[in-house]
């Protein structure tokens, strides 16, 4: 089926900062979490780190040439935490705004709305000083950066999204140890992923200090199907889904932490959840204008043998269509996911991220023949226009991601984006995945554009 797409559609591309800019030792930036967790030994495949990235700090007026000559209307970046608030609290360093306002300036005079995420990532190492995330007074540090980030471009930014992917924050950060600040403990990440909740509710409520504004997290949400017809993988799916996606979708949607959730946490910890204090279910219900996407598989599960997660991921079986990182190509389930959404929560919905990795690099003649990435926006795009056909309430695509760029605890191997960079020369190739998408977003959709490209 082929759609078009209504005409303030934000059609553009999500990138973060620790992931494109490098350049980590400039005006002022002091240390975040990430400069740290890259030194440890093995903790970054090829030990790479973020000092050279896609070096967008300082190439940042070449790639709004480049956004501008997709035809992007939108552009999805971040603002490194650690650049503004070099020490965690306080002091705030003017030439790290400085750098963002020139950049959402640059933005603007070329007709390219900017979307400003405030946490993708990268705290200020000096939190860790209270434990990063683990500490509530994080809320407090999160809402200084918010104040100071917006005081600076709130009169100019519409579109704010306060966190980036709070459970791969608790999962990856503080549960399974693989992303900084490498911490390895399951309590931990279920006060941590408490508390970014939280600070999504405060920053909102700097946001809306500012009108004009408007304010969403952006979930990483993952559809979850059982393996068999059984009872037991039914119930599985649903268990994963309540960790993944419920447990945050739901106080987002003000109906507080679902129980069954609360309930699996309490078993598993053997201790009730006193991080959630009266009150704080309140503080992030309610402020979300729109709700912010990340989408890139499904999760295939079945049940496990009692213990602290009766479920497991057991994927796809059969030969399905994956990307170079092995995950399932499944835009049946983007769009089921939009419907879902739209039927079960009150939010419009942004998609803040779709991608996938595809290696291919450029040619004997310079072109980046990327024709799986093709083959995926488009089954991507169609899936999206038959939500949208269906009544799904999707205000923009961001896609995931404008250039290739430092994959974290995978270094440099993982190419997501619609354009390709040479990490030692910093020369850009736009792919043709990127030439396709911008066909795309200048026709508004797939119409027209279907058969040839
Ligand atoms: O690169 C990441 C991004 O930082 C957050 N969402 C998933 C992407 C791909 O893994």
């Amino acid at each position: 089926m082929t759609f078009r797409c209504p005409p303030d559609f934000l059609w553009g591309a999500a990138t973060s900062a620790y992931q494109i800019e490098g350049s980590l030792d400039v005006d002022g930036r002091g240390e975040s979490v990430w400069d740290v967790f890259a030194r440890r030994p093995g903790a970054i495949e090829g030990g790479g780190d973020g000092s050279l990235a896609s070096d967008s700090y300082r190439r940042w007026a070449d790639d709004v040439e480049l956004i501008a000559s997709l035809s992007l209307n939108a552009y999805r970046f971040s603002v490194g935490w650690s650049r503004i608030m070099p020490d965690g609290r306080g002091r705030v360093e003017p030439r790290g705004l400085d750098h963002y306002e020139r950049l959402v300036d640059a933005l603007l005079a070329c007709g390219v709305t900017p979307v400003l995420t405030l946490n993708h990532w990268d705290m200020p190492q000096a939190l860790m000083a209270d434990g990063g995330w683990i500490a509530r007074s994080c809320v407090d540090a999160f809402a200084e950066f918010t104040t100071a980030v917006a005081g600076r471009l709130a009169d100019r930014v519409e579109w704010w999204i306060t966190q980036n992917e709070p459970w791969i924050i608790a999962l990856l950060g503080y549960q399974l140890g693989l992303h900084a600040p490498g911490v390895r403990d399951l309590g931990a990440s279920v006060t941590a992923g408490h508390h970014v909740l939280l600070a999504h509710g405060a920053g909102a409520d700097v946001l809306r200090q500012h009108p004009g504004t408007r304010v969403g997290a952006a979930l990483s949400l993952f559809p979850c199907d059982p393996a068999t017809p059984s009872d037991e993988d039914a119930a599985a799916a649903v268990g994963s889904d309540g960790y993944v996606n419920r447990w945050y979708l739901d106080p987002l949607a003000g109906r507080g932490y679902p129980t069954d959730m609360r309930e699996h946490y309490e078993r598993a910890l053997g201790r009730e959840l006193s991080e959630i204090r009266d009150g704080d279910e309140d503080a992030i219900a309610g402020r979300s204008d729109f709700l912010g996407v990340n989408y890139y598989t499904r999760r295939v599960m079945a049940a496990a043998p009692p213990g602290p997660f009766p479920w497991r991921v057991v994927g796809p079986s059969g030969d399905v269509a994956r990307t170079d990182e092995g995950w399932e190509i499944a835009p049946d389930s983007f769009r089921d996911l939009l419907l879902r959404l739209h039927r079960d929560y009150p939010f419009p919905l942004v998609v803040t991220e779709n991608g996938g990795v595809f290696g291919d690099a450029p040619l004997h003649d310079g072109r980046v023949r990327d024709v799986r990435r093709q083959a995926f926006l488009r089954a991507h795009m169609r899936a999206m226009g038959e939500a949208m056909a269906a009544g799904a309430d999707v205000r923009g695509y961001l896609h995931w991601s404008l250039l290739d760029n430092f994959e974290w605890s995978l270094g440099y191997r993982p190419r997501f984006g619609l354009v390709h960079v040479d990490y030692p020369t910093g020369r850009r190739t736009v792919k043709d995945s990127g030439r396709l998408y911008a066909r795309i977003v200048a026709a508004g959709g797939l119409d027209g554009i279907e058969e040839d490209a």
